[in-house]
């Protein structure tokens, strides 16, 4: 059956794989799936045929057959239970494989979108300068954390997992701040992520989308 995904018909990152369609693809690939991938335009996002697949009129969702979802975590669990490479066999394994998953998107991912909305939505407030450095601090919580619990293991339980991708696609939002390069285990665990061969499709495929054309 045909995989369908949606993703913006022009992100506003110029293709920095920062839009969570990236993370669905990078899965796909992983995975070993082909897909297709519906290009929707901010205002289309917006209008009944979009909504109907995804409520709150976002991108990315996943259409297969007679199953649409939306929420980046349902769609890479979906990926990884239905197909080999994302989750491992051992049915404990696969659960903290899933705990990882929830863990980023419930753990560290928020501060992360907190930092993010505050630089460019309310930079200009006149109370941004002094909360800025308090968001980061926040960041730098969960990443000694997790840099913690990492130490110099590969990934972050045994092999590559869908917790990891989730973890890595997070984290990638961090690169241009420096906050990333503060724990080097962290930096370098996300490079390895970056450097999958399913990545480097997944980055490619949406750079061909999104990257900024002369003129
Ligand atoms: N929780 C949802 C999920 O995980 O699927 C969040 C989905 C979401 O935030 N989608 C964003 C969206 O559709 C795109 S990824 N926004 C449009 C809207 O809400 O109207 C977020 C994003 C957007 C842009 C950049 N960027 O340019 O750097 C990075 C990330």
């Amino acid at each position: 059956m045909t995989i369908t995904i949606t993703a913006f018909e022009r992100s506003p990152d110029g293709g920095r794989g920062l839009a969570r369609d990236t993370r669905v693809r990078w899965a796909l690939e992983e995975a070993g799936q082909p897909y297709e991938v519906r290009l929707v335009s901010f205002q289309a996002m917006k209008e009944p045929a979009h909504l109907a697949l995804h409520p709150f009129g976002q991108i990315p969702t996943y259409e297969e057959g007679a199953l649409a979802l939306f929420e980046t975590g349902a769609i890479v669990f979906h990926i990884a239970t239905h197909h080999a490479g994302l989750l491992p066999e051992d049915a404990n394994a696969r659960a903290r494989a899933v705990t990882w998953i929830f863990a980023a998107l419930n753990t560290v991912e928020p501060p992360i979108l907190e930092l993010g909305t505050g630089k460019m939505l309310e930079g200009k407030k006149p109370w941004t300068k002094e909360r800025l450095p308090l968001l980061e601090d926040r960041i730098r919580d969960r990443l000694k954390q997790l840099s913690a619990r990492l130490v110099d293991a590969e990934w972050l339980d045994g092999g590559f997992s869908a917790g990891d991708l989730m973890m890595v696609s997070v984290l990638l939002r961090l690169k241009s701040s420096g906050l990333l390069d503060e724990y080097a285990n962290l930096a370098a665990y996300v490079a390895r992520g970056e450097a999958r061969p399913a990545y480097q499709r997944a980055f490619a495929a949406q750079l061909a989308i999104n990257k900024p054309r002369a003129g």
